[in-house]
């Protein structure tokens, strides 16, 4: 799918909030979906308008279960799924029921396609009083707190084969559903790892119907084919520094598997973070697909605002970093939309012969282009980062490194992620705003990193961001840069689109003259260690159609 542009900036959460952007179970009266809780939320609805007239966005999370046991009449999620015939149902055809967050409750069947209407139903319902900008999808694996039902499960071939994997009980139903259970396609033992794909597929639809516009859904549990419908994330991750470095190759697989939408919670979930390793991991974070900070309920704060000034503003500079880069980045998602590429890659895609880039899984690319070399180890100043072989420029000044395919040792103080720009690439940039929709209206700005031969080339995607199927509809602008000049323009509907500084990497002698849109342009700088030629953010011209 192609992602909200909003869906790419920075996302804060925590379980145990009171108010913020996203929104874990604590929202919800007596943990009951589509529900919120009349004392502390009694002015959500208010609190996601003012949200939206700051141009910030709103999600919160959906677990499947539905509570069983509320008064008949008085949660229509429940009575309404009875009447219509939604819930998956044990081997003797009675609604099934589990347990999760709100106690007995019971599990619809997204394979049904009466269920995929009464849950469009339930969000429209839930989201005409609060108007949601997506939907966070946990627990759809789906876990339950007793195993296979609160009755138990009959003693079938499904629930006990004869032959079982590994899994954590030892059953098949441990954690989750009977497997001799009942949905409208099969048994939940054909369909049991399909869950979360069809509760993401369910959901993606109803955001579209509902919302009218590009839908954002985040789900826990995954899939095959579930990038069509959903991001990922990679679940209950602890803060510590292991599991920083586990979170590069978790979210590189989840590119391979078509997921390109994927990140670890920033600062680790489970248990308390340092403040050096929520640095570290808003860093890395800020290179994740997707960005987002959240905790769980017991551990202290790990919000940006609550390090002291220099974490502070470390995490800031990574922030704006990715800011910064979001047409970039949103470009990228428009290949993986168009051609399955991926968005953060792993090096030996990118060079499959060479072998040191095989093994490696501390750093990775954006594209084909952005080198990221991420600290990962506690009291690190310094790292060594693999080039593969060519000219390497740094991101933060130009700093050319001429690489044989070697490491080398690069400075990492706390405020610094080492970014590199591939030879021949062009990285079309923006000046950051406070939000992604104040990042959008800025001037571009253009990174080219020259090749040995002086040339570069680049992209960018561009659309309103929000709106369905732009490319299908071919509502969009796509501009090519080639170094030098400006290329090819297809489509038009540049109205807004603002050039406000070039920067050439790699440029072996000073220019004499600037020229843009045939008028010669005196404010250009030269430096002559870095070989970096600036025209930067003072001239404002349009790019011409
Ligand atoms: O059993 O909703 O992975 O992100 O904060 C825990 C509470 C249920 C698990 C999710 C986590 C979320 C938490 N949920």
């Amino acid at each position: 799918m192609m992602p909200p542009y909003w869906s790419l900036g920075f996302h804060l959460c925590r379980w145990g909030l009171p108010d913020v952007q996203w929104n874990d179970l604590d929202y919800a009266d007596k943990r009951r979906v589509f529900t919120f809780d009349p004392q502390r939320f009694v002015d959500l609805p208010d609190m996601v308008k003012e949200f939206h007239q700051k141009g910030m966005k709103y999600i919160l999370i959906l677990d499947p279960g539905i509570s069983s046991t509320s008064p008949p009449g008085t949660y229509p999620p429940f009575d309404e799924g009875q009447r219509r015939g939604v819930f998956i149902r044990n081997s003797t055809g009675q609604t099934l029921l589990g347990k999760v967050w709100p106690g007995p409750t019971a599990f619809p069947d997204f394979t049904n396609p009466e269920t995929q209407s009464w849950w469009e139903d339930c969000i429209r319902e839930f989201h005409s009083r609060v108007p949601l900008d997506g939907l966070w999808i946990d627990m759809n694996e789906p876990a339950s707190f007793v195993q296979g039902s609160v009755e138990g499960c009959p003693d079938s071939d499904l629930d006990s084969p004869p032959y079982v994997p590994p899994v954590i009980g030892g059953q098949l139903n441990t954690g989750t559903l009977c497997m001799s259970a009942q949905q409208n396609l099969s048994t939940h033992y054909n369909l049991h790892n399909l869950y979360g794909l069809t509760e993401a597929s369910a959901t993606h639809s109803a955001l579209v119907k509902v919302r009218g516009s590009r839908p954002f859904v985040l789900s826990r549990s995954s899939f095959p084919g579930i990038g069509r419908f959903s991001g990922v994330w990679t679940g209950d991750v602890r803060s510590d520094w292991e599991q920083l470095r586990y979170s590069i190759p978790a979210v590189l697989l989840f590119g391979l598997f078509g997921v390109p939408l994927v990140g670890a919670d920033v600062c680790g979930f489970g248990g308390d973070t340092t403040e050096e390793l929520c640095v570290r991991w808003t860093q890395l974070g800020a290179f994740y697909p997707f960005m987002r900070n959240h905790n769980d309920k017991p551990n202290a704060p790990q919000e940006p605002y609550v390090f002291g000034q220099e974490a502070q503003t470390a995490m800031r500079s990574a922030v704006m970093l990715r800011y910064s880069l979001l047409p970039f980045l949103y470009t990228l998602f428009y290949h993986a939309h168009t051609s399955a590429d991926t968005v953060a890659t792993p090096l030996f895609l990118q060079f499959p012969s060479d072998p040191n880039c095989q093994t490696i899984d501390r750093q990775f690319l954006w594209g084909s282009s952005l080198l990221v070399s991420p600290v990962l180890e506690q009291g690190a100043v310094e790292l060594a980062a693999y080039l593969p072989p060519g000219t390497w420029y740094s991101l933060h000044n130009g700093q050319p490194f001429y690489s044989k395919g070697q490491y080398l040792l690069l400075p990492a103080p706390l405020d610094t992620i080492n970014v590199h720009v591939r030879e021949g690439h062009i990285i079309p940039q923006q000046e950051p705003g406070l939000t992604t929709s104040a990042s959008r209206s800025n001037p571009f700005l253009l990174t080219v990193a020259l090749s040995a031969g002086g040339w570069a080339w680049g992209d960018l995607f561009w659309d309103d961001g929000d709106s369905l199927d732009t490319f299908q509809r071919g509502d969009y602008s796509y501009v090519i840069f080639i170094a030098g000049q400006v290329g090819d323009v297809e489509n038009g509907a540049l109205d807004g689109l603002v050039l406000g500084g070039l920067r050439v990497f790699g440029v072996p002698s000073p220019p004499r003259y600037v020229w843009a849109n045939g008028k010669k342009v005196w404010d250009f700088s030269y430096q002559t260690d870095t070989k970096v030629s600036c025209s930067c953010l003072r001239y404002l011209y349009r790019v011409q159609n």
